[in-house]
């Protein structure tokens, strides 16, 4: 097999990065071009993406193909899920999109519950419910009267939109469209009693294409700008957590993933939507996979603990890097305090430490003392909401789950790789680091012709990389450590 190059953007809504994924005789190649901050912006109270910055990211990076002459067959562009932009019926975008950590979604879904119930949305979309959901953005700006949804002819989801700034081609691809809570899993068209009951017109979204399928090329005014032929954009798995789910190197569909970064994504991968009381009840979500399948998952909140955390200290001078954290953590004793994760209070506090010591407090726990003990309590805490989400995969899974795979940037934490095959006394496998970059790599090799589909996208994906085993132990200590985790949240 000749050497086939394609260019991956990927968004996260801390940091993005261009990714050069090169395949050559059955294996994978990556090279990491440029890796640029994604920050919100807060203006007069709202909270948006500097979306011309990521632009600008984006064309330096196309840049420095042109200039090194690298062989792009194709770009493709995957970003965090639910955001949204609003284009007028010109074609020019309507600002900047709001941001999901914005908090004008605040107690929404339960104001959009009073025209739709709760458990009929469910039924309708089988999306877990999280007030960012664009469902929920979307209701928020419509009572804001939000002016840019006022004049919007089309809605493109963060993947799309940037594809149309490349292009000028709109799309809405599919398994971006799935995290809208808009979209019904089984018609795989957006449902139009809930645009309804948010007040907008169904032509605001264009009708869900597949992953693979291509937008467009690179304006002629972008191309020239860089020094690159037109290069044809492809709308790969645009969420990035179903990218992520592209490159688990599995072998067989008895798995679980962890896709491990701001966000912690935990779930199975299935043939059809998993819609019932009990999938409802634990909140799970149905959001579309390639090829079809179902990524059947779970929130929960991850790294954006210690990512605050980090942020915090860092403004009072002591930096870290992530290794430095991990081995602040080892040190530390174990089992002081615990924390639920997901608790409102850590979605976007003005201090994270902070906002951890009023938990322990309010649960009668110690407060941390120092930053390894802050660091502790989260990655134990993670490990045990990590056993809790599992136990209900594995009540709602169709199949035996008999390994679990941490992808992602999160899958470099030893110690919260042990602590969590401890936790949940599943065996684990970590990495690649890099999945949403490989997914979305690999997805443009599907397109054009040179895979057959994700099995051997993943055989590849475990010939390519190196892979680390944890085998549970200390499962004692863990039980017990559950058991009063459990205590914990129930306070
Ligand atoms: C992870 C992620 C996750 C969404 C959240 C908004 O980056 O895409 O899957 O729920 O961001």
């Amino acid at each position: 097999m000749k050497k086939h190059t394609f260019l991956a953007i990927d968004l996260g809504a801390t940091s993005g990065r261009s990714v050069l994924i090169t395949l050559s005789h059955g294996k994978i190649e990556m090279q990491e071009l440029t890796r640029f901050p994604n920050n919100m912006l807060e203006l007069h109270g709202k909270y948006y993406w500097n979306i011309y910055a990521l632009y600008q990211y984006i064309k330096e990076a196309l840049t420095l193909c042109a200039e090194r002459k690298f062989p792009l067959e194709s770009m493709g562009v995957d970003t965090w899920g639910v955001d949204f932009g609003y284009i007028a019926p010109d074609g020019t975008l309507l600002g900047l999109p709001r941001a999901y950590r914005d908090p004008y979604t605040d107690g929404v879904p339960d104001e959009f519950f009073k025209k739709i119930s709760r458990d009929e949305v469910y039924r309708l979309t089988g999306i877990q419910v999280l007030n960012f959901n664009s469902l929920y953005q979307l209701y928020a700006a419509s009572r804001e009267q939000f002016a840019p949804l006022k004049s919007a002819a089309r809605i493109l989801f963060m993947p799309d939109l940037i594809s149309y700034l490349l292009t000028g081609v709109e799309v809405c691809e599919y398994t971006a469209a799935s995290t809208s809570q808009i979209l019904n899993p089984v018609t795989g068209c957006f449902e139009p009693s809930l645009l309804e009951a948010v007040g907008i017109p169904p032509t605001l979204f264009a009708n869900p294409v597949s992953s693979g399928t291509k937008v467009g090329c690179l304006t002629p005014a972008l191309a020239m700008e860089a020094g690159l032929p037109q290069l044809p954009v492809i709308a790969v798995a645009g969420h990035d957590t179903a990218s992520a789910v592209v490159a688990v190197p599995a072998s067989n569909p008895n798995f679980a993933y962890l896709s491990s970064g701001t966000w912690s994504l935990m779930g199975i991968e299935t043939e059809h939507p998993i819609i019932n009381n009990k999938s409802c009840l634990f909140n799970f979500t149905n959001e579309g996979g390639i090829e079809g399948t179902t990524r059947f998952l779970k929130n929960i909140t991850g790294m954006w603990l210690v990512e605050q955390c980090r942020k915090e200290w860092e403004h009072q001078g002591h930096t870290y890097t992530y290794p430095q954290l991990v081995e602040m953590a080892t040190d530390a004793p174990s089992f002081i305090s615990l924390v639920n994760p997901d608790d409102s209070r850590f979605a976007n506090p003005r201090s994270m430490t902070l906002a951890i010591a009023d938990y322990c407090r309010d649960t009668g726990q110690p407060i941390p003392q120092s930053h390894s003990q802050y660091l502790r309590c989260i990655f134990e805490s993670l490990a045990l909401r990590y056993r809790e989400v599992l136990d209900m995969l594995r009540e709602l899974a169709p199949f035996p789950i008999l390994q679990l795979h941490v992808i992602g940037g999160g899958s470099q934490n030893r110690l919260l790789n042990q602590f969590t095959a401890n936790a949940t006394g599943i065996p684990l496998k970590a990495g690649p680091a890099e999945a949403t970059a490989m997914g979305n790599g690999l997805v443009q090799a599907k397109a054009c012709g040179l895979v057959a589909d994700r099995w051997e996208m993943r055989r590849m994906v475990a010939a390519s990389v190196d892979l680390t085993d944890y085998t549970p132990c200390d499962t004692t200590l863990w039980q017990d450590a559950y058991e009063k985790y459990q205590r914990v949240i129930l306070k």
